[in-house]
């Protein structure tokens, strides 16, 4: 979730963020840049212009007009406009009553049933006794998934015979949990494909017979631009206390968390990431606007919005040796002996004669005539040559960039970076070795530490600048 949002924002933050001062159309421009993305987010249109307005309003108040290295003030105004928008410090549920009662509601398919499963689950495990609560008045099918999901968590079920009025279902399932000694009721309502008069009418006797302090709008995360106004519908209808987004584990771009949140005032109190029982998650709105922004914290995002300088191609100064090229293995050099290999003709006749070689050979003869090397030249002539000199700075959104370009997917790119990895690791334990063969047949062969396959293990400055330049 919210991938494609976070990659843009970051590389906005980082064009404006590497200004050296920032003009006041230098942050207007980076403001409709992050616009756009929050759009195709699908947050609502007023959403994003409120958003964008307080991103401004911080901006300026920050002095960030005129100031120098701005990018880790750029990155706390956008984190803090985030995060206000998403319902700023998050709230626990108000389940001070015994019993007390939870009421879910939503469109049709949004997601409720299987809510209602795992909060009651949840909670358990926090020490509540909970009961569910069928209140379909017509579906019996409704009523016989709640019953089974109750059955797989171990919890209750209360459930009428069709046809019960809803307060009738609400009265009953409040003195049954009395009677049982269950201390919350978990109200599953029946969905609608829209919010029609009856449904409306449903949730109010719900309300007027349970009184429940917490009404619950369910809301499937994928559903776009609408999330706004399905929110403010059961807004009329039942004035909800929280929303729950279920299905974000799906290829929802997230938007409907800020344009509920931001919009309708309702805050999201958790987040469905699966179809599992277990698979719920506390929301926080601080830590989500953290992970929009692809950041493990504030201090290593704005570190890398200053280093990056600006420029998207800028590199860490590359040490070069006497041939004008990194001393280890680049892709420039990849690419030279893919060319070589490729145009070697049968090669496998002459290397079969290299004692030791055969499987080489054939792992290459393979992969020419797999079409692999062609694949591989590809993606590298899709790099800059920045990048092909320093893998390290192959980060997620230039991988994507890069497959793009070669029409490859972003696997295979990750693949050939691996490669690239596992190639220099070797060359640096073996002391040198002929690159065209580990190109060509992998990390396979044996290089001065004979007797089978080494086991690449990065080094710890390798790690320390691949994840630099790699972090997500
Ligand atoms: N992947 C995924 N699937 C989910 C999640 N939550 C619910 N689903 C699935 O979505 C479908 C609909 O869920 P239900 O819980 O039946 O939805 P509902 O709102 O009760 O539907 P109606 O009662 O028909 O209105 C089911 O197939 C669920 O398994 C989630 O967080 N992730
Ligand atoms: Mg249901």
């Amino acid at each position: 979730m919210f991938d494609a949002l976070g990659s843009r924002l970051r590389a906005s933050l980082q064009r404006l963020g590497g200004k050296g001062r920032i003009s006041e159309a230098d942050l207007e421009a980076g403001l409709a840049e992050i616009r756009g993305a929050l759009l195709d987010a699908d947050v609502a249109l007023p959403v994003t212009t409120q958003l964008v307005d307080a991103m401004r309003t911080r901006a300026v108040g920050d002095g960030i007009v005129g100031g120098l290295g701005a990018g880790d003030r750029l990155v706390s105004v956008v984190h803090g406009a985030l995060t206000e928008a998403l319902g700023g410090s998050g709230r626990e549920l108000d389940l001070r009553e015994r019993p007390a009662s939870i009421l879910l509601l939503g469109l049709q398919g949004a997601g409720k049933t299987t809510t209602a499963a795992k909060l009651a689950l949840r909670l358990q495990r926090e020490g509540r006794r909970p009961l569910l609560v069928a209140a379909d008045p017509r579906r019996p099918a409704a009523a016989e998934q709640l019953a089974l999901l109750g059955e797989a968590v171990g919890i209750p079920v209360h459930r009428e015979p069709i046809g019960t009025p809803v307060a009738e279902i609400g009265r009953r399932a409040l003195e049954s949990a009395r009677r049982l000694g269950r201390d919350l009721l978990i109200i599953d309502s029946s969905g609608r494909t829209t919010l029609d008069d009856e449904l409306m009418q449903e949730l109010r006797d719900l309300r007027e017979a349970v009184q429940p302090r917490e009404r619950i709008l369910v809301l499937d995360a994928a559903t776009g631009q609408q999330a706004l106004a399905v929110a403010e519908g059961f807004k009329r209808a039942a004035d909800p206390t929280g929303l729950i987004l279920a299905k974000l584990d799906g290829d929802a771009r997230g938007g409907a968390a800020l344009s509920i949140a931001g919009g309708a005032g309702i805050p999201v109190l958790f987040i469905g990431t699966g179809e599992r029982p277990e698979a719920l998650e506390r929301f926080h709105p601080d830590r989500i606007a953290g992970r929009i922004l692809e950041m493990g914290d504030l201090a290593t995002l704005a570190e890398i919005v200053r280093d990056a300088g600006g420029d998207v191609t800028a590199a860490p100064a590359v040490r070069l040796n006497a041939k004008g090229r990194p001393p280890e293995m680049s892709f420039t050099d990849l690419l030279d002996q893919l060319r070589q290999i490729s145009s070697m003709g049968p090669i496998g006749q002459v290397m079969k004669m290299i004692p030791g070689m055969g499987g080489a050979a054939q792992q290459a003869e393979e992969a020419v005539a797999g079409g692999e090397l062609k694949r591989a030249e590809a993606i590298i002539l899709s790099m800059t040559p920045i990048e092909r000199n320093e893998p390290a700075l192959l980060t997620i959104p230039r991988r994507r960039r890069i497959a793009e370009g070669a029409g490859r997917s972003i696997e295979e790119v990750n693949r050939l970076v691996k490669r690239l990895e596992e190639i220099r690791l070797l060359m640096r334990r073996a002391g040198g070795m002929d690159p065209a063969r580990l190109a060509a047949g992998g990390a396979g062969l044996p290089g001065k530490h004979s007797g089978g396959y080494i086991r690449p293990k990065e080094d710890r400055k390798a790690k320390k600048a691949r994840r630099k330049g790699g972090r997500r």
